[in-house]
């Protein structure tokens, strides 16, 4: 049962897509004040378990720290960090009292999750205007199925995007792309995508091409479909102020873009330079910039990525003379003769104790303000403050609306892509995300490092984000900044096998990351391979949890509740009915401890293309896992269809499969074009037998 609650005037995100009673009286779960601002408090036991918040850092049991939905372009993902991309307001309570709320609110919002007091879950935000969703359910994974519900389908790539894709921040020209081509098709690599980001655009216009390197790009799309590879091109949030660039022009003309107060075009400085933001929240202009898309679709383009939708901002006008103030400060009242005075650098305040700096500013003596001045500059709360969405002819304040940039930004894409070609699929994934926008696009999980770390949070992260809807999601294989090593990237890529999104990407100045850049090949092509192999599998399992608003990764609490120990597990995880996966994400390790809840097969793929198949009993296990094996467990009673390798997803043969698991079982296959859109047609089930 749902009921909602309203509080004050919420703005209509539209999250949530279906009518849901009024709950009646207040929740039945904590106490809410709305006095100041709006705080929901609940008293937690010691042993409930908290889970949710999609896009979020730590663990699968988010207890223990404090959240912030405040969607932000940080690519340094450390444990410490409260806000990453998205915002995500949806926590699910399991234990004495099992219940979900769902804060549909899309500005800042505050989890703390037993942070300030470890039995005390408080949820807050500034101002009491929003919808608040109570879920009751018999356990925590019916909770979730029935959010899912009230929040609509979620989105469904091609099929095509089940494959393995290479991307890059740094490949500029054809030959660039067309050596990552090479790269994979003459070494029997499998892949299917090859990722442009922003150095495709002339001087990062959307929508546009560099004319030097892609005077022909129609038919560079095409040589790239000849070797079955399609090429995805990165979008940007900020369209680039320049005379002669029509989507600027159009954009100033009738007054799409995001304005100050005083109704002239706000200005943030982004890659191109400065741009302004279209205004995404408001109908017509979310028309206009989505219908820019056929722009690329036109040419043979079928899948996109958007990013720094957050909206990221390097700086604004209004900063940099705000900067300029306090330099003027600093040089007027320099007391230095010359070079820098070790004494003050000797007194550097750290980001906590800026008062010091603030003291100092009089003095003369102190360059600490500018400092803090400079690395505020970029996506910095002030800006946020300074432009304007109008919605249904209302203005409002982008900080009040601050989570939906990016979910509007995608779902302009996608309610554009349905009157491009409404019988036909796009790829289409984000960086910042809402609720809502799950049912126009995945998310990819940003500018992770090529951290061993990263490996673990980046699984924790999956069956977060499938409760919030985000079905379509993975890493960045490789890690994205840092550099990375041979034995990370096949570890990462054993874990990305499994993920709906998988892409190797890395950050400009990194190591190259290719496959191919490395030794030995045969373990890429092998571990690559078995993505390929498991397909037919992957695809089904999507498309089922897809088509009836389930889960593709399930925390093992949900299909083991009783079972104590794998309510606690945070390394392994359920995928679809039938199987649990248990990556290997520590350096130099031969293999690793799993908790089996049930017995189960433990499958690996050898390198010499076989499959090992060993029945391990319900409980501990030390497994060796070679680096260039891919594990997997078969739950008790169930099987599995396998394919042969492809070298990409439309030559994978799947009328020939094999069955892997418990001889006596059966598997539903689902399949279908992969392209269009009759997902409800019969004949897209069929039955396996082992
Ligand atoms: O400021 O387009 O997360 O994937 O490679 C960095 C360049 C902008 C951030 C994205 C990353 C992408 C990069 N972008």
């Amino acid at each position: 049962m749902i009921q909602k609650y309203v509080y004050g005037k919420p703005f209509s995100t539209e999250a949530v897509v279906t009518e849901v009673a009024a709950g009646e009286g207040t929740p039945a779960y904590g106490r809410i004040e709305t006095e100041q601002g709006f705080c929901f408090t609940y008293i937690m036991e010691e042993t409930d378990i908290v889970y949710g918040l999609g896009e979020a850092n730590r663990g699968l049991n988010k207890r223990g720290y404090c959240y912030i939905s405040d969607c932000t372009d940080d690519p340094n993902h450390t444990e410490d960090k409260r806000s990453l991309y998205g915002a995500h307001n949806f926590i699910v309570v399991s234990g004495k009292e099992t219940f979900g709320l769902f804060f549909d609110y899309p500005s800042a919002m505050t989890f703390d999750i037993g942070y300030t007091r470890m039995d005390t879950l408080q949820v807050s935000c500034a101002e009491s205007d929003l919808n608040l969703f109570v879920i009751d359910g018999g356990s925590p994974y019916d909770i979730v199925k029935q959010f899912r519900k009230i929040i609509g389908r979620s989105y469904i790539p091609p099929k095509f995007a089940f494959g393995f894709g290479q991307s890059r921040w740094g490949y500029k020209t054809k030959e660039d792309f067309r050596k990552v081509a090479d790269g994979y098709r003459e070494n029997n690599i499998p892949l299917d995508m090859v990722y442009m980001d922003i150095d495709y655009m002339q001087d990062f216009k959307d929508f546009t091409l560099n004319e030097k390197n892609f005077p022909d790009f129609p038919e560079f799309v095409q040589e790239m479909k000849d070797k079955n590879l399609r090429l995805i091109p990165i979008i940007d949030a900020g369209v680039k102020i320049e005379d002669g660039y029509d989507v600027y022009e159009e954009g100033v003309k009738n007054r799409y873009f995001c304005q100050r107060e005083d109704g002239s075009d706000f200005v943030a400085a982004v890659w191109p330079g400065d741009t302004h933001f279209p205004d995404v929240l408001n109908d017509e202009a979310r028309a206009w910039f989505g219908d820019k898309y056929r722009i690329l679709t036109d040419q043979g383009i079928e899948g996109f990525w958007n990013d720094m939708n957050e909206p990221a901002i390097f700086y604004s006008p209004e900063g940099i003379e705000e900067l300029k103030g306090l330099l003027k400060h600093f040089l007027e009242n320099d007391d230095h003769n010359s070079g820098v005075n070790a004494g003050t650098l000797a007194v550097a305040p750290t980001s906590d104790t800026n008062d010091s700096a603030e003291q100092d500013i009089d003095s003369g003596a102190s360059i600490w303000p500018l400092m803090g001045k400079i690395g505020g500059l970029a996506n910095s709360k002030e800006d946020y403050r300074r432009f304007y969405h109008i919605v249904n002819g209302e203005k409002i304040r982008h900080d009040k609306v601050h989570n939906l940039f990016g979910y509007y930004m995608t779902r302009a894409a996608g309610e554009a892509f349905e009157r491009i070609d409404p019988e036909k699929r796009f790829l289409m994934f984000s960086r910042s995300s809402y609720i809502g926008m799950h049912r126009y696009g995945g998310i990819w999980m940003g500018d992770n490092k090529s951290w061993w770390s990263h490996i673990l949070l980046n699984l924790k992260m999956l069956p977060s984000l499938n409760m919030c809807g985000f079905l379509y999601t993975g890493a960045d294989l490789g890690g994205f900044g840092a550099d990375t090593t041979r034995d990370l990237l096949l570890r990462w890529l054993a874990l990305g096998v499994f993920t709906p999104l998988m892409r190797d990407h890395a950050a400009a100045g990194t190591r190259d990351q290719e496959c191919y850049q490395f030794e030995d090949l045969d373990d890429f092509r092998h571990v690559v391979g078995v993505r390929y192999r498991l397909i037919p599998y992957l695809y089904s399992e999507y498309m089922k949890a897809a088509l009836n608003d389930d889960l593709y990764f399930k925390p093992l609490a949900f299909v083991y509740p009783e079972d104590s120990m794998a309510v606690q597990v945070e390394d392994q995880m359920m995928l679809g009915n039938e199987i649990m996966i248990a990556p290997v994400y520590t350096q130099n390790a031969r293999g690793r401890y799993v908790y089996l809840p049930e017995e189960m097969k433990f499958v690996k793929f050898l390198p010499d293309g076989s499959i090992s198949e060993e029945v391990l009993g319900k409980g501990h296990h030390y497994v060796e896992i070679a680096l260039n094996e891919v594990p997997m467990f078969i739950r008790s009673g169930k099987c599995v269809p396998v394919a042969e390798a492809a070298e990409y997803v439309d030559a994978l043969d799947t009328e020939h499969l094999t069955m892997l698991g418990y001889a006596g079982s059966e598997y539903t296959l689902y399949e279908d074009d992969g392209v269009g859109k009759e997902y409800e047609k019969e004949e897209n089930y069929r039955t396996l037998k082992y």
